[in-house]
Order: C-alpha cells, then sequence, then structure tokens
C-alpha cells in the first residue's frame, strides 16, 4: 500500500533527475535569501551555478546546529515572517533552543510525508491513532497529528503523560495504532498491567516509535508485552520533525528516507570526507523543498549507514540502518535532547558548587532516569543538612526550570568525582543499546 505511488517508486534516475532540479533551486534561494549561505559560500569560493550534478554536493559547505544557535532566533530563516505560519524548537547546545519555521507549503509538505510515513508504516483510513507525543514546541505531537488527519484516520492528540488515562481512553475509543517514544510505550505497557489491562484484549496492531534511540531488543519486547508491530520513525526538528524516515511494515529492515525531499549523504564524522553505501558514518542533510528554513548538509550527528538496494515494498528510496548512537555528547532524556554543557552551565551557576559533576542516565520501570552528581565546596559540605537540601532543590529546580528535564541531584564531598587525565567523563549511560 502506498499513500503516493507515483513518488514513492519513482525510478532512481528520474528521482536523482527530480532531486538535482529541487537542489539547484534551493541554492539559488538560500543564496538570495539569507546572508549566512552567501557569505560560506563564498568563503568556499561556490557559487550555486557551480552545482550541476548531484556529486559536486560534497562541494558545498556544512551547515551546523552551531549554525542556527549563532543567528538565534531566525536568522537562517530564506522566508519572510509574514509567510512563516509555524514555529518549533528544538535544545541546542547551551541554553538556548534551535529555532525553525515552517511556510505553509512546509507544513503541506510535512503532513504529506507525515501520512506517507502513516501508510508506509501499514496504517490506513478508519484506524484509530493514539498519539501520545508531547504537543507543543517538540515536533512529534503536531507532526503526527496533521499526517494522521490528511490520510483519513481518526486521530486521538493525547499528548505526553496521565497515563492511566492513556490505558482507559485506548481501551474504551479502540485506539488500533499507538504513536509515542519507544519507552513511552513500555511504561504504557508496565502501567496498563497494574491496572489491570491486558494488551492482547486492546485492538492495537501498529506501534510508531521514535524520537530516542532504541534497539531490536526492545522492539521485540514492546511487540511482545503490547502485543503490536512496533515500526522505527526518525526525525528531527531541524530538517522537518517526524516523518523524515521510518521503516515498512513489510520489510522492517531499514527506514526509507524521503529523497524526493532530502538529499542523504553519510560522511566520516572526524574527516568531513563521504563513506561508501553500507559504511557506518554520520548522516547529513540536505533539504531540498523547504522554504522556512532550508538546510544545506545539515549536520545531523546521528549515526547510521545507507543502502540503495531495492526494497521488497517497492518503493525506491534508500534505507537508512537504526540509528545506533552520536557523534557528539546529546542525550536524550524521556524525550527531551539535553547537552551536558547545558547541565554544567547551570551548575556554574550556582554558588558553592564546584566544577566537578557527573551525569549518570539510567532506566528504571522503562523510564529514563538522571542522577547529578555534583562537587559541593568543603565549607559547605559541613554544613547543617537543611542547608544540603535546599542546595539539591535548588538545582534540581534549576535543571528542571531551564531544561525540562527532572532530575535527582546528590551533592558529593570535595575530590570523590574521578579526576581524567585526559577528556574527562561526564557521562554515564547504563540504558540498554545495541
Ligand atoms: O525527535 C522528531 C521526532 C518526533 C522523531 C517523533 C520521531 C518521532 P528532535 O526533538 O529535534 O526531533 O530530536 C531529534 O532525536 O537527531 C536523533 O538523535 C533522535 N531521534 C529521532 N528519531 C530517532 C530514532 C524529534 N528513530 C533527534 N532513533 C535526532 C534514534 C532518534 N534516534
Amino acid at each position: 500500500m502506498y499513500y503516493n505511488e507515483e513518488f514513492e517508486t519513482l525510478p532512481r534516475p528520474a528521482l536523482e533527475a527530480l532531486q538535482l532540479k529541487r537542489l539547484k533551486g534551493m541554492l539559488e534561494r538560500v543564496c538570495s535569501g539569507v546572508p549566512f549561505y552567501r557569505e560560506t559560500f563564498a568563503r568556499a569560493g561556490i557559487v550555486p551555478a557551480d552545482v550541476q550534478s548531484l556529486a559536486d554536493l560534497r562541494r558545498l559547505p556544512f551547515t551546523y546546529k552551531q549554525n542556527m544557535r549563532d543567528s538565534y532566533p531566525y536568522g537562517l530563516f530564506a522566508a519572510p515572517m509574514e509567510e512563516i505560519v509555524r514555529i518549533h524548537a528544538s535544545s541546542g547546545t547551551t541554553g538556548k533552543p534551535t529555532v525553525v519555521g515552517y511556510t505553509q507549503k512546509d507544513i503541506d509538505t510535512w503532513t504529506e510525508l507525515m501520512a506517507r510515513s502513516l501508510v508506509t508504516a501499514g496504517v490506513h483510513r478508519g484506524d484509530i491513532i493514539h498519539n501520545a507525543y508531547g504537543y507543543g514546541l517538540f515536533t512529534g505531537g503536531l507532526g503526527a497529528h496533521y499526517g494522521a488527519e490528511k490520510l483519513g484516520a481518526s486521530v486521538i492528540p493525547m499528548s505526553g503523560g496521565n497515563t492511566k488515562r492513556q490505558i482507559l481512553i485506548m481501551k474504551d475509543f479502540g485506539s488500533t495504532v499507538l504513536t509515542c517514544t519507544p519507552s513511552y510505550s513500555l511504561y504504557l505497557g508496565e502501567a496498563a498491567r497494574e491496572e489491570g489491562v491486558d494488551f492482547r484484549s486492546l485492538k492495537l496492531r501498529v506501534g510508531i516509535f521514535g524520537a530516542e534511540p532504541w534497539s531490536e531488543s526492545m522492539r521485540k519486547e514492546i511487540e511482545e508485552k503490547l502485543n503490536l508491530s512496533a515500526v522505527d520513525i526518525y526525525g528531527l526538528s531541524e530538517i522537518m520533525g517526524p516523518g523524515v524516515a521510518i521503516e515498512c511494515i513489510e520489510a522492517k529492515c531499514g527506514l526509507h528516507i524521503w529523497e524526493d525531499h532530502f538529499i542523504p549523504e553519510i560522511i566520516d564524522p572526524e574527516t568531513g570526507e563521504p563513506l561508501p553505501e553500507g559504511e557506518k558514518g554520520e548522516l547529513v542533510i540536505t533539504t531540498i523543498t523547504k522554504e522556512g528554513i532550508p538546510l544545506v548538509r545539515y549536520r545531523t550527528r546521528d549515526i547510521t549507514s545507507i543502502t540503495y538496494e531495492p526494497c521488497r515494498c517497492g518503493r525506491t528510496h534508500a534505507r537508512i540502518a537504526r540509528m545506533s548512537g552520536r557523534s557528539d555528547d546529546m542525550l536524550i532524556i524521556r524525550g527531551v535532547n539535553v547537552f551536558p554543557s547545558q547541565i554544567e552551565s547551570i551548575l556554574m551557576d550556582i554558588e558553592g558548587v564546584e566544577p566537578h559533576y557527573l551525569l549518570i542516565v539510567d532506566r528504571k520501570d522503562n523510564l529514563d532516569i538522571l542522577e547529578v552528581q555534583v562537587e559541593v565546596d568543603e565549607r559547605l559540605f559541613s554544613d547543617e543538612v537543611k542547608h544540603l537540601q535546599s542546595l539539591t532543590q535548588t538545582i534540581e529546580k534549576a535543571i528542571k526550570d531551564l531544561l525540562g528535564v527532572t532530575c535527582k541531584v546528590r551533592l558529593v564531598e570535595p575530590r570523590t568525582i574521578v579526576r581524567s587525565e585526559g577528556k574527562a567523563k561526564r557521562v554515564i549511560d547504563k540504558r540498554e543499546r545495541n
């Protein structure tokens, strides 16, 4: 089953011709409309007319999350604010979020690609989609919502949280599709058991899970516990949101990346050089149809590999492997993107706290938990217990307020956190990954 058969099955030569045409148009647009691109292209000694083949793409400079931050909030927008109809944002490497703007055409494209992704995952009209991705600045909720409506399915806009109610609704409303993060799906499974609800008695058939790393063994566990077929969906706000790539229900072997709108490359994150098909490296994406904030060779930092082998579902779009990590230190904690440097700058603004800390991430009852161990100065450590307690709460509140992440702070004595002779090890991630 296809949503848009013509585009999903375009023979590769036609797909590549379309990519080149769209790429050229996009390069003209960004060079005339965005000073950042005019400057970086000039520095690289390149004008859009130099790009005459898809292979020429590699001559263009990369774009980084930092470039978006430097032009915070709207500096990289290629359309005037009068044409921007939606704004989303995700965490940046420091306190400031990365801001993305969509024109009406961008929303239409996203909606179409999300509808296409849902059909690829085996969803159809008549399905009842329980959408537990968060609604808000995060792209998950609204992205899945619009796609589901466009497809003609019934969407229940649950958003995250209020787990008991989620289970009641899922049961009473007869939900057939669940969309949320993989870790939240397992949490729902556990909570249902506590409520005496057996997933085998529910109508759920398909789960569409993404926004954080997960593994094949986790897929197996989810499928067993929730009695559904679990599909991996990938996306990022900078590029669009959910629906950049998704597994097909037929093969569940790699995620089709929608090449009529995005050009993927796999590069060596150290050297920036392109890697051959099948080799693991960093995913770089060029958007070729976006108007609000088109991105040229955007460094996603996500590690994967790509294959152009035909897929048994008949779609001709390349497949990327399940994400196996990141080339930077970004953590995803209960769906929230967090950089250790963000926590560090919060800690450093608090009096009595030493610049030695350790973040310990674990998963308990299928939920991510973050412990922040931090050294306090000698004077403070010998202080009254109530002062230490209040400091703990101050730090926990600051992290919650600024980053949206709940954590447990543990104050430790001076010189207890292991010092390193090279790069400091700031993070211990105990969550399962393979
Ligand atoms: O997480 C968009 C999304 C929403 C995708 C719902 C899928 C479902 P951001 O908050 O900007 O956007 O985070 C993007 O999350 O660069 C990856 O590191 C990670 N990520 C997203 N999907 C997957 C996945 C949304 N399927 C960042 N597997 C990305 C592993 C994923 N990591």
